[in-house]
């Protein structure tokens, strides 16, 4: 397999509590991507303000830290073949109305500030998001 990638992916709080964690993996495993690491976890407002620092000064900045941090998060590795492009392909354009029908972002949001999936957008940001989000690994 030619250029097998790792990404970081979220389900954020308003994907939980729509109960769609099972579909959005499943989107991404029938792509031929899998998880290489899952956890759940209630966001930290330090790992969010990393997370969103390239944002930081932004109007929407406040809003987007009390958003993440607001109820729990599903947090994945999802490996494969070009999987930065893969997953951003499946999770849509930021902005739902903009995301095609058929992406997640598409078929279950209607707001960009409310936008179901965070994916890394380059391979260079996926290795920054991974150690920030799984020490661990
Ligand atoms: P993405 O890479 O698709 O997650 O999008 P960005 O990094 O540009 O934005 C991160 C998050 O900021 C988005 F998921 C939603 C939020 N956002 C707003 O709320 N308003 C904006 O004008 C732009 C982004």
């Amino acid at each position: 397999m030619a250029n097998v990638e790792k990404t970081l992916v979220l389900v954020k709080p308003d994907g939980v509590k729509k109960h769609i964690c099972g579909e959005v993996i499943s989107r991404f495993e029938r792509k031929g991507l899998h998880i290489h690491a899952i956890k759940m976890i209630q966001v930290p407002v330090e790992l969010a303000k990393k997370h969103y620092a390239e944002h930081e000064g932004k109007g929407f900045f406040n809003d987007l830290i009390s958003f993440i941090t607001s109820g729990p998060v599903l947090a994945m590795v999802i490996e494969g073949e070009n999987a930065v492009a893969a997953v951003r392909q499946i999770n849509g354009a930021t902005n739902p109305l903009e995301a095609v029908p058929g992406s997640i972002r598409g078929d279950f949001a209607t707001s960009i500030d409310e936008n179901i999936v965070h994916a890394s957008d380059a391979p260079e940001t996926a290795a920054r998001e991974i150690g920030l989000w799984f020490p661990e690994l």
